[in-house]
């Protein structure tokens, strides 16, 4: 999955290993924290999602339930009406496009992969269906496994860690291994610390600072922290959508300290940014 490139470990040595991956951000919900209700309508969501591959998205990430801080979950009916005919839309205008599907529900996740989805998002990292680990194994598709304290609807109210960086790498890895010891192959895991998924400001900050313990577990990581409330509270930026140059910064540093993939709803703005990043840290280093 993915380009391959060069890139530079931190010791500032060329190795080989995948480019930076953006993921483009397409929300079929009308409570989305910054693009809630613009893509109900398939053929609206359609366009954005052809208009997010032509800005250089390599996947796109479609989501039918809202996981913002204190969002309600849907039905799995609901959440495969309104996924599926806007998979089927992109596929039918871009038969190569890679899809992803942000489902923690294993019922959605065999319908999405059967009409041609090929990677699965979940949110609970497997624990919040205990036959969605099954249904990734069966698949053979890749699996992002996703660090969230509590559950959506609470979990901003008080998060607590003794050390957030080791508590978060201590789960990724946990979760890591019952994923393969269960059958997924180990080049199918991509982790992800889950910015702002019952974590403050402080909590949010320690693990971009320290993504290096996260990426040190050997599996691609992915950050998606375009738009978040901790952007809004350093930059004072209130209005979601006006986020774009908080989260570039976020991705120029994930991606120097090593993450691989980029969920972001701002598609040009990362891609271009992690264009001139990849080209500096892939010159001559003296
Ligand atoms: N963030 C959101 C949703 N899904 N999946 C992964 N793997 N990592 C994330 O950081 C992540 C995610 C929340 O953002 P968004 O989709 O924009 O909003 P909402 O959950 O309100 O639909």
């Amino acid at each position: 999955m993915g380009r391959t490139a060069q890139n530079t470990d931190r010791a500032g040595t060329l190795t080989e290993g995948p480019g930076p991956v953006v993921v483009g951000i397409l929300n079929v919900t009308p409570d989305s924290f910054s693009d809630g209700g613009d893509f109900l309508d398939p053929e609206a969501a359609a366009e954005h999602a052809v208009a997010m591959l032509d800005e250089g998205a390599e996947i796109l990430d479609l989501g039918g339930e809202s996981t913002r801080p204190g969002s309600d979950p849907v039905s799995q009916e609901e959440e495969i009406e309104r996924v599926v005919p806007v998979l089927e839309r992109i596929l039918s205008v871009r038969p190569e496009a890679v899809i992803s599907v942000d489902t923690y529900r294993a019922g959605t996740a065999t319908a999405v992969l059967q009409a041609g989805a090929r990677l699965i998002n979940d949110v609970t990292a497997l624990l919040g269906d205990p036959r969605m680990v099954s249904v990734v194994k069966e698949a053979a598709c890749p699996v992002i496994l996703m660090h969230m304290q509590g559950e959506p609807k609470t979990m901003q109210e008080e998060p607590h860690y003794t050390d957030v960086v080791r508590e978060v790498r201590d789960f990724l890895a946990k979760r890591a291994e019952y994923a393969i010891a269960a059958g997924v192959g180990p080049e199918n895991v991509i982790v992800d610390p889950g910015i702002g998924f019952g974590k403050n400001l402080e909590h949010n900050l320690a693990l971009l600072r320290n993504l290096d313990a996260v990426v040190d577990l050997g599996f691609p990581v992915l950050i998606g922290a375009s738009r978040k409330t901790f952007i809004g509270r350093i930059t004072g930026v209130q209005e979601a959508r006006d986020r774009v140059f908080g989260t570039v910064a976020a991705t120029v540093l994930a991606y120097q300290q090593g993450a691989t993939y980029f969920r972001v709803h701002d598609v040009r703005a990362n891609r271009e940014a992690l264009a001139v990043a990849e080209a500096v840290l892939h010159a001559f280093r003296r």
